[in-house]
């Protein structure tokens, strides 16, 4: 215990000796030190009070304009062997990586704080946690740490039990593009972030550790470390059956896991039960289900498009003790995002609204909160074992072909579905909005090695005596000729929920296709619902000429992967080419 200590004291001792700041403080997670890095921040301009009568303990961070969203071009794993690494990732040697962050650190943190944040990714007692500890010079960094992750004494104390941890050493540098890099060292499990205060790239534990680095420790150790939500799904009988969904960053994670049954639903006394929104642990049980754990404890989430009619959970979680960043505000001084009724009169960069310089509110604004706020919080996220998951799913933005909802055969073709799933890029990274870009199970930003060897991992769990999930792709982005939504999506996404659930069952037969199997009309149930038949008819299609070239496109995306290719996932492939 003692030596597990030592090892924490004397990495912290390096890297002040490295980073020189004026003082070292170690987090103890308590509401007292939120309170007076709050206070202090409100003093320094870091944070800007709301109006506490509407939204009490809210406050509104402005980033640097240049710092609103990951960065994936400057984002890199380095594994000692670059092809470990894959086509998937960004690479750089981890000697030239450590001296090339090294020298941008040096002296960084002069005249400033050094923060030590111990945190626990899961719950504190769960065996399916794991933990690190963040060194960082931003108390933004340390507060959203805080709400996102088990922060504090709790954490340390398991880490000096534990004797392990990852070591992440972040700072927010200058801000300047040129000198911004998140690397990460699996082997080494430690991660160096520089220039950056976005969240993505400076809250360590989220998709660093949490995603990059547990990816690698999952494939060795017989789990999996997934960029999903997951969702408990209770019927009026009072069974639940719980959900993963992977869906690429701003693509409908935090909607679905918050979900607000349709009046019918409700009526009937359906349920709706928020595990996670961004991340899934899983791993197999004794009885060969996968148990699933959110290592989060909060939700950094999408303000824009959040509303009383898209999530009124999420918008009732945020009405008090959040942090926004990005956000525009009203006259009266409350957050403001388009979507939200009324006006801004100060967009995201503190300027006077001119609908001229674009939205008031930045597409990537985010509010940070704890999880506990939400209202359909699942006290089973608190539960060390985990949830079984009946169900995963995979989706992405298709405004055209990918029909509403299909399911795989069987797990080898469920995984090749993930593995071929494309999304229309978002303002969640910096780069191009809009355009089709494959995402394999929506990790392609946040899988930290070769997704051949990833595509293997995932086949290795079709083991005897597995009870795996089912698998299905759905599409709530389908548009009709007019560029409009077909699908009414949000809260009536639970008549897909429903059908998959009728599935897992047994009760619904649907219609088997090429691609996958696709309810009968008849089987969605959707009365209550002004869904003209034609475009039930559309979201049902499938267009066999299409998906030839969508076949033809997934091919040749799977050939990058080679040699590494599972030969189980090429030879699904091509049954469903010939089929
Ligand atoms: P990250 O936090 O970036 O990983 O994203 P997320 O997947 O949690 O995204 P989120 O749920 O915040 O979705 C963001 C965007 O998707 C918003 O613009 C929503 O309005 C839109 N969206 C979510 N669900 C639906 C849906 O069912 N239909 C339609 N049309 N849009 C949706
Ligand atoms: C995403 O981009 O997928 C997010 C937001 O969930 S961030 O944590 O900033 O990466
Ligand atoms: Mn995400």
């Amino acid at each position: 215990m003692a030596s597990s200590l030592q090892a924490l004291e004397s990495w912290v001792d390096d890297t002040a000796a490295r980073t020189r700041p004026a003082r070292v403080q170690w987090c103890d997670g308590s509401d007292a030190e939120y309170a007076a890095l709050v206070e202090q921040m409100l003093a320094s301009g870091d944070l800007i009070e709301l109006n506490q009568q509407t939204h009490p303990g809210c406050y509104l961070h402005r980033s640097n304009p240049s710092d609103v969203a990951r960065v994936e071009h400057l984002t890199f794993v380095c594994t000692p062997d670059a092809a470990d690494a894959g086509p998937n990732n960004h690479w750089m040697d981890p000697a030239e990586a450590h001296a090339k962050m090294d020298a941008l650190f040096d002296g960084c943190m002069e005249g400033r704080t050094m923060y030590v944040v111990p945190y626990c990714m899961g719950p504190i007692d769960s065996p399916l946690s794991r933990c690190g500890v963040e060194i960082t010079d931003s108390p933004y960094v340390v507060i959203n740490m805080r709400t996102m992750t088990r922060m504090g004494a709790a954490a340390q104390a398991r880490i000096e039990r534990e004797g392990h941890f990852v070591k992440g050493l972040h700072s927010t540098g200058e801000l300047d593009p040129e000198r911004r890099f998140i690397m990460h060292f699996p082997d080494e499990l430690a991660i160096k972030s520089y220039g950056s205060g976005y969240g993505g790239n400076a809250l360590l534990g989220k998709k660093c550790h949490a995603l990059r680095i547990a990816s690698h420790q999952a494939r060795r150790e017989g789990w999996l470390a997934e960029h999903m939500l997951i969702v408990g799904i209770e019927n009026p009988a009072g069974d639940t059956h719980y959900i993963a969904a992977a869906f690429p960053s701003a693509c409908g994670k935090t909607n679905l896991a918050m979900l607000i049954p349709p009046e019918g639903y409700r009526r009937e006394g359906w349920k709706v039960w928020t595990v996670g929104d961004d991340i899934c642990w899983m791993r197999p049980g004794e009885d060969g289900r996968l148990y699933a754990i959110n290592p989060e404890a909060g939700f950094f989430g999408v303000a824009p498009g959040t509303s009383a009619n898209s999530n009124p959970n999420a918008l009732a979680s945020i009405a008090r003790d959040t942090i926004f960043t990005n956000v525009a505000v009203t006259a009266d001084n409350q957050p403001w995002w388009e979507g939200l009724p009324g006006e801004p009169v100060t967009d995201w960069q503190g300027r006077s609204y001119d609908p001229s310089n674009g939205p008031a509110a930045h597409p990537n604004a985010r509010f940070t909160v704890s999880a506990r706020q939400c209202p359909t919080w699942s006290e089973k996220a608190e539960d060390a074992r985990g949830v079984p998951i009946s169900a995963i799913v995979f989706g992405g933005r298709r405004p055209s072909l990918l029909p509403l909802v299909m399911q795989a055969r069987d797990w080898t073709h469920g995984v090749l579905m993930g593995a071929a799933m494309g999304s229309e890029t978002t303002a969640a990274a910096t780069g191009a909005v809009g355009v089709l870009r494959r995402d394999s199970m929506a990790m392609k930003p946040f899988c930290g090695y070769h997704y051949g060897d990833y595509f293997a991992h995932w086949l290795s769990f079709d083991q005897p005596g597995a009870k795996l999930p089912a698998i299905f792709h759905v599409n709530w982005f389908r548009k009709g000729a007019d560029g409009r939504f077909l699908w009414p999506g949000f809260g009536d996404n639970l008549r897909v929920l429903e059908w998959m659930i009728e599935r897992v069952e047994g009760r619904a037969r649907g219609t088997t296709t090429p691609v996958g199997i696709l309810p009968q009309p008849a089987e969605l149930r959707l009365e209550g619902l002004s869904l003209p038949a034609a475009h039930l008819d559309e979201l049902l299609r499938v267009d066999e000429a299409a998906w030839q070239d969508e076949l033809d496109a997934i091919g040749a995306y799977l050939e990058e992967f080679s040699p590494r290719l599972p030969a189980a996932l090429a030879g699904e492939q091509q049954r469903v080419v010939e089929m």
